[in-house]
């Protein structure tokens, strides 16, 4: 008897073992990430710093004839930086070793234009170097910046700079060991010092740099790197269209090897690419790149960064969070206290995956293999995948918790050295034995986490509903992440329906409209609620499973615009001026020339005792007016002048102007716009309102 066990045993594991050797692995589908990408997805967060002479002028962009004397860190330590990237839970530092105004952060011999000049340790220090052993001391990588536009160069333009902008990425790139990634920004040409020529000089991105030759030194210098590049040929990664922190839901991590990349391969990757340029989005602590005492009180808050975890690591992409160093060679303490806290916040968020003791079950395993089973996908091993016969791109896991148990976030990842397969996925939730559909997502890539309001469920279903190929999937992730509240968003629309947001989802809202402090006995938000005409709001975001309440958030609104017009302008895009959305703008730049005049028919007259204007919420567009006069009408001939004056720091501080004056009574109202913060003929506005009394 023992041994007819023993033969079926023998036989049983021999048949087993056999079938997992024939079932051959899914063959890979698309282009595939080298192993540089490999290497550099996995660190999957790694921060910027921000330091030049622009952090002793208060500039974003020097000129190219700043002072050199004004670089003299008087406590410079790069340690604190490596530190503080470390204990946040950073892979390496990316530094501005020259920006645009051409400033060199170490001693290049090939310019004089660097630290050796500078009164800072004598023309002794080497700001790379320090930072080069800071990183090593800690586990840390290391990436240079160089931008290729440089302000400060004669010879930028010529020929002769190409020679020259080689020489420093050879110092840069022999002398301070591995290098991970080097980063080309796209600012490339417009006027310059060019070594007292001041003049306008225009570059082509794509030729100028002879990217290919530059690519094939790189190549040389450091085999293991990867090139971030925003101008020219095509890098190893791309940007994702804009700095604030996020890209496309969907995000293919796919780009056409060459031709003109428009802003939506940017951001949402391009399906049927054929190169693997994955995404990284680039944002800052703060709203500025470089340190700007005005912005000490605009660092982003856990909520916010959080919002930003989930919209670029959460999306398939890494993130490279910037902080920008303050004049004495610091991070500030509340970008290091909210970045280290921002850390605590993902930790705690993805402590515990349920899905790991967990049962999963799926409904097709690839050659029916234990080697692909739906156990693959729960082991937290990135390198073993559950797949699917080949001929299989719809399918589903189960993955059955036991009992019911509350989460609200979903991860998954593709096997992507097998290329990128997901096109769409939905998640179902068994509540009181029934399916209910939580939350559904287009793309995966290397990670996708989707947020929903929590749930309290005993098994949890994953159904890919579209794959290129058979997917391939290394890991799920089941988690019961603490909402981070933030005071709601409130906004009203033109006619009249309010809205209130937050960074989270989950949260929901109360509110009150008579001025008292909000409680969860005030209004239950539900829907955009009609309350037009003045009115003071109050709401807080409340998490009903941890039961906490965030701050209360404000809002003052004053007469109802249902009624307003722009007048002699034939555009509906004009409505974005009083649409409530701050995010959407009304530019003028018809070619007329400042000063420029918006006039709105407010449909009644009030009595007016100020105005407010929002400009665009985008620092980099043209149409931030700086200077301006206000003027009133009760008919639309006769006008009086209400205010004149300037908008004082707009630039770095795009907030809600608001300029009162004595009561007047108007109909119509005319913003002139005398001036922008770029100097050319160009209003915009995000949002424009009045104050009546
Ligand atoms: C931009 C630059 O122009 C900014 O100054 C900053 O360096 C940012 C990372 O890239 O394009």
């Amino acid at each position: 008897m023992d041994r007819k066990i023993l033969l079926v045993t023998i036989l049983a594991f021999y048949l087993f073992s056999h079938s997992c050797n024939k079932v051959e692995p899914p063959a890979p589908c698309g282009p595939i990430p080298s192993e540089n990408q490999m290497r550099w997805q996995e660190m999957e967060y790694y921060a910027f710093v921000h330091f030049s002479l622009n952090t002793y002028t208060d500039q974003s962009w020097g000129y190219g004839n700043e002072d050199i004397n004004l670089f003299n860190p008087t406590d410079l330590d790069c340690r604190q930086w490596a530190r503080i990237c470390k204990e946040a839970g950073m892979k390496g530092i990316i530094i501005t070793a020259k920006h645009h105004c051409g400033f060199c952060l170490w001693p290049s011999k090939y310019t004089e234009y660097s630290v050796k000049n500078a009164p800072w340790k004598n023309g002794k220090g080497d700001v790379v170097r320090e930072l080069a052993d800071a990183c090593k001391e800690y586990g840390l990588k290391l990436g240079i910046y160089l931008s290729p536009w440089d302000r400060n160069h004669p010879d930028y333009g010529r020929p002769e700079y190409i020679t020259y902008f080689r020489n420093q990425l050879t110092e840069l790139l022999t002398n301070y060991g591995d290098i991970f990634e080097v980063w080309f920004d796209g600012a490339n040409g417009g006027d310059g010092y060019y070594g007292g020529a001041n003049e306008t000089r225009r570059i082509d991105p794509k030729t100028y740099y002879d990217w290919k030759n530059t690519y094939a030194l790189i190549r040389k210098l450091q085999p293991k790197m990867v090139i971030w590049n925003d101008g020219g040929d095509r890098g190893d990664l791309r940007w994702v269209g804009t700095e604030e922190g996020f890209v496309g839901e969907t995000n293919w991590s796919l780009l056409n090897d060459t031709g003109h990349v428009e802003w939506g391969m940017l951001h949402f990757g391009l399906e049927t690419g054929n190169a693997w340029v994955p995404a990284e989005v680039n944002t800052s602590i703060r709203p500025e790149w470089f340190y700007h005492p005005s912005e000490d009180s605009k660092v982003k808050t856990v909520p916010k960064l959080m919002e930003i975890y989930y919209n670029s690591i959460g999306r398939n992409a890494t993130l490279l969070l910037n902080f920008p160093i303050m004049p004495n060679g610091l991070i500030h303490p509340t970008d290091e206290k909210m970045a280290i806290e921002f850390a605590k916040a993902v930790k705690a968020s993805f402590a515990v995956n349920l899905a790991k003791k967990a049962k999963a079950e799926a409904s097709n395993v690839r050659g029916n293999a234990r080697k692909y089973s739906a156990a693959k996908a729960i082991d937290d091993d990135n390198d073993t995948y559950w797949a699917t016969d080949d001929s299989v791109t719809n399918a589903s896991l189960t993955v059955d918790l036991g009992k019911p148990t509350r989460f609200n976030r979903f991860m998954a990842q593709e096997y992507i050295r097998l290329g990128q397969r997901v096109k769409s996925f939905t998640v179902e939730a068994l509540v009181d034995s029934e399916w209910k559909e939580i939350a559904q997502g287009t793309t995966i890539g290397y990670k996708r986490i989707l947020r929903f309001p929590s749930v309290n469920a005993s098994k949890i279903r994953f159904t890919i509903t579209a794959s290129k190929s058979c997917p391939v999937i290394s890991n799920i992730g089941i988690y019961n992440a603490p909402v981070f509240l933030d005071a709601p968003t409130i906004t009203r629309n033109q006619e009249g329906y309010v809205t209130l947001t937050t960074n989270d989802i989950g949260p929901i809202f109360y509110y009150t409209l008579d001025g008292s402090e909000p409680t969860t006995k005030s209004n239950l938000y539900t829907a955009p609620f009609y309350a037009d005409g003045k009115i003071e709001i109050k709401a807080i975001a409340y998490d009903p499973s941890s039961r906490r309440s965030s701050n209360v958030g404000y809002e003052k609104f004053d007469i109802s615009k249902k009624d307003w017009k722009v007048i002699g302008i034939n555009d509906d895009n004009t409505k974005k001026i009083f649409d409530g959305n701050p995010f959407s703008v009304y530019h003028q730049r018809d070619g007329k020339k400042m000063p420029i005049d918006l006039i709105i028919d407010l449909g009644n007259t009030y009595q007016l005792c100020g105005f407010k204007y929002l400009p665009d919420q985008n620092r980099w567009s043209s149409g931030i007016i700086t200077n301006y006069r206000f003027y009133v009408s009760t008919d639309n001939k006769v006008w009086k002048l209400a205010d004149e004056g300037e908008f004082s720091n707009i630039k770095n501080n795009p907030i809600w102007q608001i300029k009162t004056f004595s009561v007047v009574k108007a109909r119509f109202i005319k913003l002139k716009a005398l001036k922008n913060t770029w100097g050319d003929d160009v209003a915009g506005y995000a949002e424009l309102d009045v104050i009546t009394k």
